[in-house]
């Protein structure tokens, strides 16, 4: 009977990240891994990501 620990480190995993930040804060990080668009630019119906990653599925849940 081990406690969900998986769940703790994977929000830890999420926030204490090893990578350097590409974006600032506000701003969404496009699937390219390369471009970032501002948080308001994020499901408006209008592809700002080179990849339209902005205007994904799982950027719009
Ligand atoms: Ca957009």
């Amino acid at each position: 009977m081990s406690p969900p620990l998986f769940l703790v480190l994977c929000l830890c995993g999420s926030i204490d990240s090893s990578e350097p930040p590409l974006c600032d804060v506000g701003e969404f990080l496009c699937h390219d891994g390369v471009t970032c668009v501002s948080w308001h630019w994020l499901c408006d119906g209008e592809p700002d990501c080179p990849d339209d990653s902005d205007e994904s599925s799982d950027a719009c849940k």
